[in-house]
This record gives structure tokens, C-alpha cells and sequence, in this order.
């Protein structure tokens, strides 16, 4: 299989779960500021030009994080990255990905393209505002989620924590504080630590 990324994007959920799934694979970096054959091949594979795309052993060019998790776990149950088909854990982990994908991940768009949004500066400070407030009402769910469990899923690592862990880590770079939240302070410090995260961390030149 084949995973085209760009460095630190959503698309590292994926990246993520194909290590902790032991899978086999093939990481593709694709950089905007850099148009090369990798951009050319991303933007034939996936219409909206956009990452995470999973080439499968099939061939099949797949897209949006998550579907593509979700094809990850169930090629490696026993990774146990999702709950069997029908059990009421896939459920709860499969809700927890999509407030991930539609709801988290998408507060913190704005933060990336104030500039595309307006170029007054003015506007630009109250679509910032706008966009900090819907993200701290999404935290604070997550953060009194967390409290007494190491995961979304209590115990068990899952797919869903590899957007998560992802999606929170934007934090540093948009500005948006995370004082207010202890519980996912401390699960972004057990997530990080995890051996599969520092591989991806490191491919994708992320560590600290
Ligand atoms: N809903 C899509 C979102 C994909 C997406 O927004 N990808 C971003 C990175 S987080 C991207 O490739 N942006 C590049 C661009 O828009 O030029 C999914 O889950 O895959």
C-alpha cells in the first residue's frame, strides 16, 4: 500500500495507523511548496488534490481519513485499532471519528486560511475569535471525556485517537491554549510516547 501525507496534516492520523497496525507500506510525502511528480500524482489520484489518499494492494486509490482508518484496522483486527463489526465499541469509536473529521477538525480550518477568508485584518481577528471558540467548546467535550481514561475507548488504543492525537496537536501552531485542559494534556503526552507515533513523528519530521 501506498499513503501520500503531507507533514503534520490530518493525513498523519493515517500514517499513524498503518504503524501501529504493522501493516506494510509506502510513505509519500507531498509538499505544496515544493511542485513535483508526488503533488502531480496526488492531485490525479484524489480530484479535490487534497491528503490523506491510501493506495490499496488493489490499486485503489482511496480518500478521507475516516474511511481510510477504518480500512486500516479491519486488515489487521487483531491490532484491535476497531471493535468487530456490530459490536456497540465500533460504533462509539466510529462516532468519535467523525466529531473528529466533521466537527474538530474542521473548527480549526479557519485558523489556516484567515488570509483566503478576508484581507482586512479586522475581519480576519473576528473569524479568528469565531473559529478559537467553536474549537474550545469541542476541547472541553474531549478534555471531560478523557478524565479517568487513557483513550477515547478507555483502555484500548484506537483508530479514533489517531485523528485526535493529530487534529489537538495543531494547537501550537494556530494559537488556540490548552491550559483549561489537564485530561488531554496528558493524552497527548501518552499518545506521543506510544512507539508507533515517534516512527511518524520522526518520518515526518515532527519530533520535538
Ligand atoms: N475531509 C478530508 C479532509 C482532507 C484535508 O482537508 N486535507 C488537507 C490537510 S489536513 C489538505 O490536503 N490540504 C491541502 C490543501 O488544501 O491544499 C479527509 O478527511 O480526508
Amino acid at each position: 500500500m501506498k499513503l501520500y501525507y503531507s507533514a503534520g496534516s490530518c493525513s498523519m492520523s493515517c500514517h499513524m495507523g498503518l504503524e501501529e497496525s504493522g501493516l506494510k507500506y509506502q510513505a509519500i510525502q507531498v509538499d505544496w511548496s515544493k511542485p513535483d511528480q508526488n503533488l502531480a500524482d496526488l492531485e490525479r489520484l484524489n480530484p479535490l488534490g487534497v491528503v490523506p489518499v491510501l493506495i490499496t494492494q488493489e490499486g485503489k486509490a482511496l480518500t478521507q481519513n475516516a474511511a481510510i482508518l477504518e480500512v486500516i484496522a479491519d486488515l489487521k483486527p487483531e491490532s484491535k485499532l476497531l471493535a468487530p463489526v456490530g459490536s456497540p465499541d465500533r460504533a462509539e469509536t466510529l462516532a468519535w471519528l467523525s466529531f473528529v473529521a466533521a466537527d474538530l477538525h474542521k473548527s480549526y480550518s479557519p485558523l489556516f486560511g484567515l488570509q483566503a477568508i478576508s484581507p482586512s485584518e479586522s475581519t480576519q481577528s473576528e473569524v479568528r475569535e469565531w473559529a478559537k471558540k467553536n474549537v474550545h467548546q469541542h476541547l472541553a467535550h474531549v478534555d471531560a471525556h478523557l478524565a479517568g481514561r487513557d483513550y477515547l475507548m478507555g483502555k484500548t488504543f484506537t483508530i479514533a485517537d489517531c485523528y485526535l492525537f493529530t487534529v489537538v496537536g495543531w494547537s501550537k501552531w494556530v494559537g488556540v491554549k490548552m491550559d483549561a485542559y489537564p485530561n488531554l494534556n496528558a493524552y497527548q503526552d501518552r499518545v506521543y510516547q506510544r512507539p508507533a507515533v515517534q516512527a511518524v513523528l520522526q518520518a515526518e519530521g515532527l519530533l520535538d
